[in-house]
């Protein structure tokens, strides 16, 4: 038996305890500078957060769904509904997490939804038994490598420089936003000025199979990886692209949980996965898509929704789990926001990796006055 099911197994056994009251609230918060990918251009982030309370615990969940369906096809509208209307009415005190995920079955996707859920539940667990998430999840703490996603940008110039400041601050790797019309060049741009950098690139789906020949120009920068290439619903078009590259394929928004991970590498769509836990429907689908890919010496690396300190904390944590073997994209807070919602905000040290927070639950504190600035709609659910 591998190390993780059975950590899985132990954290599905988990009580959610009493809960009290919940509560969810829209916030707002400005990006320091507009972040690009293919399909969309961001100056700032609208979150959903799910605030839980039970037996004087207070635990917290963000969901990672954007306001437009650009990326993903939920909203933070749709998980706004789904979460009020068919999930939290099946959240009882006293159920176990396995018993949680069996009843959130029953709504077909919206995995960002369900995940915000269980994201508070298993922040309000941990604190109770005050314990740091890494430590419920069963892996001990060690230093997470961080990697950076630079979106595109409007010259080489441009991403030159925002690549140097990348490799000065010590991100471990380098990941560049591309779509039809701004790649090779760049590519070209930043390799011959960083021969060395460890480099991938990430289209968010911009590509469709009649582009092979034309990605196969990528194949001579040496780069770690590129990410979802294709659309997010073509986990087949992926396979039949990947044996024409030799640059290995990472499968990001295509993968909706461990059936889709299991599809991609039987079809060898990809040789590496983006998890993104809040992607997945949560921490216990991510650790089981993690399980399943380190069985198939697929390496996986935790994605980033430029989420608020609420979301980083949690994927930093799970990080903690040795599969997760690249560095992610969990960057700075100051490369996202001014000011986060929470304390302490993510550094890099010396040598570019992050410390997991310490303390029980994620480890993070909300600013009650910087939360209330940035506070759109706030709701009681129970
Ligand atoms: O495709 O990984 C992506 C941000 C928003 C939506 C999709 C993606 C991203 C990122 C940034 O690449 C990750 C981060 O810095 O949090
Ligand atoms: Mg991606």
């Amino acid at each position: 038996m591998d190390e993780s099911g059975s950590n899985i197994r132990a954290l599905g056994e988990r009580s959610i305890g009493v809960i009290d009251r919940i509560e969810l609230l829209t916030v707002r918060l400005p990006f320091v500078k507009p972040f690009s990918i293919s399909s969309a251009t961001s100056t700032v982030k609208e979150a959903l957060l799910l605030r839980i309370d039970g037996d004087g615990i207070t635990g917290w969940g963000e969901c990672v769904a954007d306001p437009d369906p650009y990326y993903a096809s939920e909203t933070t509208t749709t998980a706004h509904h789904i979460i009020k209307d068919f999930l939290l009415p099946v959240v009882e005190s006293g159920i176990t997490l396995a018993e949680l995920e069996r009843r959130f079955q029953r709504v077909r996707g919206h995995r960002m939804a369900k995940a915000t859920i269980e994201n508070a539940l298993i922040d309000v667990i941990a604190r109770r038994e005050g314990l740091p998430l890494h430590e419920l999840l069963g892996y001990p703490r060690r230093p997470i490598p961080s990697g950076i996603s630079i979106g595109i940008q409007e010259t080489s110039g441009e991403l030159i420089d925002a690549v140097a400041e990348a490799i000065a601050t010590g991100y471990h790797r380098i990941k560049m936003k591309i779509k039809r019309g701004c790649d090779v060049e760049m590519v070209k741009a930043v390799r011959q000025r960083f021969p060395d950098v460890p480099l991938m690139v990430d289209a968010n789906g911009d590509y469709s199979l009649e582009d092979a020949e034309h990605l196969r120009q990528l194949d001579q920068y040496n780069l770690m990886m590129i990410e979802q290439p294709l659309s997010y619903s073509d986990i087949y078009g992926h396979s039949i692209l990947q044996r024409s590259l030799s640059t290995p394929l990472c499968l990001d928004e295509s993968i909706h949980d461990l059936a889709d991970a299991r599809a991609a590498i039987a079809l060898e769509s990809c040789r590496i996965l983006n998890i993104k836990q809040g992607r997945v429907g949560g921490l216990m689908e991510a650790l089981r898509i993690a399980d399943f890919a380190a069985a198939h010496d697929i390496p996986v690396w935790s994605g980033g929704m430029d989420e608020t300190g609420i979301g980083r904390a949690v994927n930093i944590h799970l990080q903690t789990c040795p599969s997760f073997t690249l560095p992610g994209d969990t960057s700075e807070t100051r490369l996202y926001f001014h000011e986060d919602i929470v304390d302490p905000a993510v550094v890099l040290d010396e040598k570019g990796f992050i410390a997991v927070p310490e303390g029980p639950g994620t480890g993070v504190r909300i600013n009650s006055e910087i939360l209330k600035k940035v506070t759109l709609q706030r709701e009681r659910v129970r």
